[in-house]
Formats: structure tokens, C-alpha cells, sequence
């Protein structure tokens, strides 16, 4: 199995101090280069908007450090960009492939990989059969990790019981290089459950063993402990397998607020209460205008 990410440099490198006196106005901004910084500390980052503030010191001539803050952010695609970006010879190296899909990294060359240097390294989701996939076909790929006919080498745990047993993946959109945007699914072995609207307390070992077992397997491989993670559902979910997202706490994974995620130690306490609380509590999510589910509110005069 391949060996998980480095646990997170170590952030203060240096003792704190004054790094010499603060240089005003513009002259002094002038010719320097990004070799000239030393970082000194991360004041803030983070993984979703991709950006990170530094604390660096500015070395100069004699060797005397300068304080400085330094913002780097990744550019957003530039829309006219994307066909060269497609057609120049790039690296691809394939990292995954299930069912249709594939993911690679990619090495983009410098002049449309954009802003930053340093890790430019990014992955392309490639679907090949097309956004209006046939309902069967959707969920060939998590029979395919359960069956494991793929992806098998990147399972991190499992529980085989076929009634309360499941198999734990980091998610596709998830590289592994770090742990800061860490993102893992729990797929159960079950199939008949489609989504938190199925649940009831039948079935709460299935769920204490994807909450408990998820969380040690993860610090295990990880070393990210369970008070770290945040570990939900989605209603609605996009793909109608039951699942389990385990994400980064530190990291606004898409999906992870309040109108669409269901704390699973939530769900788990809800169903405890009672067995149908799902059946019959009203849940409210989001919709993109362009879903096929919002046109059937529209159609009903809901929205
Ligand atoms: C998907 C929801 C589905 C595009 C994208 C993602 N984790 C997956 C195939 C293999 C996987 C996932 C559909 C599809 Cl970006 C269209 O997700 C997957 N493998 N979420 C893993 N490990």
C-alpha cells in the first residue's frame, strides 16, 4: 500500500524575535526577488481557497533581515486558457482509475500554470462518458471498490461484515501529498441504503462501526486524530449509496456546510432518540439552478 502523506511541517522554524528594523515606503520594495525571503512562520492558510500567508524576512545585502508578510495564492483557470492548456504536451501521470473515471497529475508548463511557483502540480478529473451518465451506470464505481476490481491498493481500512461492515478510500478529489485538504470516504457494504432518508436505528451498528472504526483507522494511517475530522453525510448525497465523508476539520471541503452536512455522531444520537426520526423530520438542502431536481420544485410551485 502506498505510504501516507508527511504529517505537517513544522510551522515555527525560528525562535520568535524582532527580524530588524521595519523598512517604510516604496524604494525599498523595489528589485527584490523571492529568493532574497526566508519564511520564518505560517500565519494563516488555507487549503480550499488555496492561499497562505507567510511571516518571511527579507535578507539583505549585509545579511540583516527585514520583516516582511507575503500572500501566496494560486490563480484561478483562466477560461480562454483552458484549450492550450489541454493542447500543449503535458505530464500525466495515472494516479487512479475506476469504472469511466480517471484521475492523473498533471504538470502544466509554467506559463499557464499561473501565479505561484513551487508545487504546481494539480490533477484533471476526466469523465469521460459525459455529465448525462445512464442512472445504472453511476454507481459502478463504488461496487468496483467494494468488489475491490479497483482502487483496492488504496483501501485503508476494512470492515467486511456484509451488514455492518465497510470500506474506507480517500476520496478521489483528495492527492494525499498533505494533510491539510485530507478527505477519505466510507463506503458500507450494504446496498439498499440510499441515502440519510433510509436510515433508522436498525441501523446503528453499521454506523457506530463506520464513525469508530473510521476514526482510529485514520489516525492510525494518518495520524490525524477523530477530535480533527469532520465526519458527515451529505442530503442530498450525489451518488445514492450510502456514504460517509471524513474531511480535514481545518478544511471547508465543498459540501461540508450546514445546508448539506449531516454530523454522523449527530445522525447516529438522532436515530437513538428514535428509530424514524428520518422519515419524518422536514430536511432542507441546496439546489443548483441547472438540477433536474429543482426543475420538479419549479414544476410543483415549491420554489
Ligand atoms: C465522481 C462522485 C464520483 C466526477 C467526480 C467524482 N472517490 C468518484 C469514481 C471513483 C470517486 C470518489 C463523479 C468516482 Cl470528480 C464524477 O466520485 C471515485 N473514487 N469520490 C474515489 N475514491
Amino acid at each position: 500500500m502506498a505510504e501516507g502523506p508527511q504529517p505537517k511541517r513544522k510551522r515555527e522554524e525560528d525562535e520568535e524575535g524582532n527580524g530588524g528594523d521595519a523598512t517604510q515606503g516604496g524604494a525599498a520594495a523595489a528589485a527584490f526577488t523571492l529568493s532574497d525571503l526566508r519564511v520564518r512562520r505560517v500565519l494563516r492558510e488555507s487549503a480550499r481557497d488555496k492561499i497562505v500567508f507567510l511571516h518571511a524576512e527579507r535578507i539583505g545585502l549585509s545579511g540583516e533581515g527585514t520583516d516582511a508578510v507575503v500572500i501566496l495564492e494560486k490563480t484561478p483557470f483562466q477560461e480562454e486558457k483552458i484549450p492550450d492548456l489541454l493542447k500543449k504536451p503535458m505530464n500525466a501521470e495515472l494516479q487512479m482509475h475506476n469504472d469511466i473515471y480517471c484521475t492523473f497529475y498533471l504538470s502544466p508548463p509554467p506559463e499557464l500554470s499561473g501565479g505561484v511557483q513551487g508545487d504546481n502540480q494539480s490533477r484533471a478529473y476526466r469523465q469521460a462518458g459525459g455529465w448525462n451518465l445512464k442512472y445504472g451506470r453511476r454507481r459502478v464505481w463504488v461496487y468496483n471498490i467494494l468488489e475491490k476490481k479497483a482502487e483496492a491498493d488504496r483501501i485503508v481500512h476494512e470492515n467486511p461484515d456484509p451488514s455492518n461492515g465497510f470500506v474506507l478510500v480517500p476520496d478521489l478529489k483528495w492527492n494525499q501529498n498533505q494533510l491539510d485538504d485530507l478527505y477519505l470516504i466510507a463506503l458500507v457494504h450494504r446496498r439498499q441504503i440510499k441515502s440519510l432518508r433510509d436510515l433508522t436505528a436498525e441501523h446503528l451498528p453499521l454506523l457506530r462501526n463506520v464513525l469508530q472504526e473510521g476514526k482510529e483507522a485514520i489516525e492510525k494511517r494518518f495520524g490525524v486524530p477523530g477530535s480533527q475530522l469532520r465526519i458527515y453525510l451529505h442530503y442530498q448525497p450525489s451518488y445514492h449509496h450510502l456514504h460517509v465523508h471524513f474531511t480535514a476539520l481545518g478544511y471547508d471541503a465543498p459540501g461540508s456546510s450546514v445546508e448539506r452536512a449531516h454530523l454522523l455522531a449527530d445522525v447516529i444520537d438522532n436515530l437513538a432518540m428514535d428509530s424514524m426520526y428520518y422519515q419524518k423530520r422536514a430536511l432542507t438542502f441546496p439546489l443548483r439552478a441547472d438540477e433536474p431536481l429543482f426543475k420538479k420544485f419549479q414544476e410543483a410551485g415549491k420554489v
